[in-house]
C-alpha cells in the first residue's frame, strides 16, 4: 500500500507540472483528493491492514495528501497570478501612441462674416438685437412706412402665413420693435440686427428664397448724416482694407429719407477696373439713410427731438465678393469641399 501511495504521489506530481490552466488544476484536485479518488479508496482499504502497518500507512497517506494539497495550492496561486499578468498585458495601453484625430468643424463662411461684422459694431458700442422670423405684417411693413397697398410692398414678394403674419422679408421689424420699447433715459439706440429673412424668389446663382441680412440702427439726439458717413467709412475700411474709399449714391427706401447706396473702391484693383468691379472701379456694398420721420413717429419717437440713421447689407454678397464665390447656393448646400476652404478664416478670439 505504501508503494501504491508512492506511485500515486509521483503520478499526481507529474500531472501537476503539466497543468497550465485553473480548470485543469481543479480537475486534478478532484481526481486525486476528491471523495471518489484513489486516496479515499486507500483509506477504505486500511481496515484490512495489520496493527503494525496501519499507523505507518496512515501517516504516509496523510503526508501524501498534505503534500499534494500544498502543491495544488501553490499551482493555483501561480496560475492565478499568470492569469492576472496575461489580462494586464492584453489591456496594456500605449499612451505614447498618437490619438485618433477627430475632424473639428469650423464656423460656416456666412457665420464668420456675420461674426466679423458683429465684432466690428460691438467695438463701436452697438448691441446685437434679435427678433422673430415669423413676424406680424405690422412690424414687417406698416411700422416701416409701408402701409397696405403701398407699391413698394410688391418689390418684396413675401411668404404669408395668415393675413397678418408672414416670414419676415427683412430684419427691420427687429429695429421697429426695439424703437417701440426704448426709453431714451437709457441713452441712444445703437443696435445691429443679424438674421435670416425670406422672399418668394426662384433660387439661382444670385437669388435664394432664404438669405441673411445685417441691419443697423442708431437713434438719438443730434444724430446726423455725418455720423452715418463716418460709420460707413469705418465699416468699409475694417471689412475691406484701410485703403478703401467710399462713394454714396442717392437712392430710395420707404423707411429712410434721404436714402443712399454705398459703393467702396474695388479691393481687387484699387479702382482702376477689373472683373470683380466689372470695370467700374466701384463695388456696391449696402443701402442706408436717415430714418424717415414717419418711421420714428410710428414707434412713438418724437421726430423733432430725435433723429437717426439706418443701414442694411447682405452677408452673402459680402462673403461672395470677399472670397470670390460665384454661386450663392454654395453657401447653403453644405458641401464640405466648399466649407473646408474657409477653415483657416476663423474669426480670432471667438
Ligand atoms: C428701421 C428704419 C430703417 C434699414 C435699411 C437698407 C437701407 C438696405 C438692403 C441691402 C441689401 C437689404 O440685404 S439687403 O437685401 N437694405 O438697402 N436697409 S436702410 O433701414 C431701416 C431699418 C429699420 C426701423
Amino acid at each position: 500500500m505504501l508503494e501504491q501511495l508512492n506511485a500515486l504521489q509521483k503520478e499526481a506530481e507529474e500531472s501537476l507540472t503539466q497543468v497550465t490552466d485553473l480548470k485543469s488544476l481543479n480537475d486534478l484536485r478532484v481526481k486525486y483528493l476528491g471523495k471518489k479518488g484513489p486516496m479515499t479508496e486507500i483509506m477504505k482499504q486500511m481496515g484490512k491492514l495489520s496493527a503494525e502497518e496501519k499507523p505507518l500507512v496512515g501517516a504516509r497517506a496523510n503526508e501524501v495528501r498534505t503534500a499534494l494539497a500544498k502543491q495544488i495550492e501553490a499551482a493555483q496561486a501561480r496560475l492565478e497570478e499568470e492569469a492576472i499578468i496575461t489580462k494586464l498585458q492584453e489591456e496594456t495601453i500605449d499612451v505614447t501612441l498618437p490619438g485618433t484625430k477627430v475632424g473639428a468643424g469650423t464656423p460656416h463662411l456666412l457665420t464668420q462674416v456675420i461674426e466679423e461684422l458683429e465684432d466690428l459694431f460691438i467695438g463701436m458700442g452697438y448691441r446685437v438685437a434679435e427678433g422673430p422670423e415669423v413676424e406680424l405684417d405690422y412690424y414687417n411693413f406698416e411700422a416701416l412706412n409701408l402701409p397696405k397697398g403701398h407699391p413698394a410692398r410688391d418689390m418684396q414678394d413675401s411668404f404669408y402665413i395668415t393675413e397678418n403674419t408672414l416670414l419676415r422679408t427683412q430684419t427691420s421689424p427687429v429695429q421697429a420693435r426695439t424703437m417701440e420699447k426704448h426709453d431714451f433715459k437709457n441713452g441712444p439706440i445703437k443696435i445691429i440686427c443679424p438674421g435670416k429673412v425670406y422672399r418668394r424668389d426662384n433660387d439661382d446663382a444670385t437669388h435664394s428664397h432664404q438669405f441673411t441680412q445685417i441691419e443697423g440702427l442708431v437713434v438719438g439726439e443730434n444724430i446726423t448724416f455725418s455720423d452715418l458717413k463716418g460709420t460707413l467709412t469705418v465699416l468699409a475700411k475694417k471689412m475691406f482694407g484701410d485703403d478703401r474709399e467710399i462713394r454714396l449714391r442717392p437712392s430710395f427706401f420707404p423707411f429712410t429719407e434721404p436714402s443712399v447706396e454705398m459703393d467702396i473702391s474695388c479691393f481687387k484693383c484699387g479702382g482702376s477696373g477689373c472683373r470683380v468691379c466689372k470695370g467700374t472701379g466701384w463695388i456696391e456694398i449696402l443701402g442706408s439713410g436717415m430714418v424717415h420721420p414717419n418711421v420714428l413717429e410710428m414707434s412713438g419717437i418724437d421726430s423733432k427731438k430725435y433723429s437717426g440713421f439706418a443701414f442694411g447689407m447682405g452677408p452673402e454678397r459680402i462673403a461672395m465678393l470677399k472670397y470670390g464665390v460665384d454661386d450663392i447656393r454654395h453657401l447653403y448646400t453644405n458641401d464640405l469641399r466648399f466649407a473646408e476652404q474657409f477653415a483657416a478664416q476663423e474669426t480670432e478670439g471667438r
